[in-house]
């Protein structure tokens, strides 16, 4: 690239503004579950949103697999410090699973069929920065990954990201997940180290 270009000069992204503080790099894939892999048969596989109203939609795997999908390329972080750049992904985006739905819900909770939980605010899964995902680098997603299907919400820390995620509820109330009642920081910003909460 010509390094007169206007516009680029000086302005380019290198790779370290891409690692938040406290982070390192990693080009393996680290498989972090507070439990065993639960087998989550395709087949029967669902996907659910319930509002605080009560409303309630669910797909099934081929319901799902005819909704739009898109390829976002990400970068992950996890709270125990390894950061992994350009990460490719497949599946829906939040917005479309929430399009139409009437809520006046400000917090969102993952569900997963291992029974994890994890909270974040309505917003953050809003916007383009949130889809429910089912393939990794071009291929299905694997079963330590959180295959059939897995939360991916990359700005925040990857807790975030439920593996084997079964449905949204949406709270007008914050109800903290299984991290976050353990200690861990309730919104968990990369760029900010909101690692832990204060006192634990
Ligand atoms: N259902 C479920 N999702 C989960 C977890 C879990 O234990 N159960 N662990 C979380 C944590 S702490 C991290 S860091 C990431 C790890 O994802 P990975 O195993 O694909 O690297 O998944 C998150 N999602
Ligand atoms: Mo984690």
């Amino acid at each position: 690239m010509n390094a007169l270009t206007p516009g680029f000069r000086g302005r380019r992204r290198t790779v370290d503004d891409r690692v938040p503080p406290g982070q390192y790099l990693t080009e393996d894939f680290p498989v972090l579950s507070a439990g065993p892999t639960p087998s989550v048969a395709a087949a029967t596989w669902t996907f659910s949103v319930t509002a605080e109203t009560g409303e309630r939609r669910e797909w099934d795997r081929a319901q799902f697999a005819a909704l739009p999908h898109e390829t976002p390329t990400v970068d992950i972080h996890c709270v125990t410090r390894w950061s992994k750049l350009d990460t490719r992904w497949r599946g829906v985006s939040v917005d479309t699973l929430l399009s139409g739905l009437g809520t006046d819900a400000v917090f969102a909770v993952a569900h997963s069929f291992d029974g994890y939980t994890t909270n974040m605010p309505l917003q953050d899964l809003r916007g383009g920065k949130a889809w429910v995902v089912t393939e990794y680098e071009g291929k299905p997603l694997p079963a330590e990954h959180g295959g059939p299907a897995r939360l991916l919400v990359p700005h925040l820390y990857f807790w975030k990201s439920a593996k084997w995620v079964s449905g949204l509820t949406l709270h007008t109330e914050d109800r903290p997940g299984f991290w976050e009642r353990a200690g861990y920081h309730d919104y968990g910003d990369p760029w900010t180290e909101q690692r832990y909460q204060e006192g634990f």
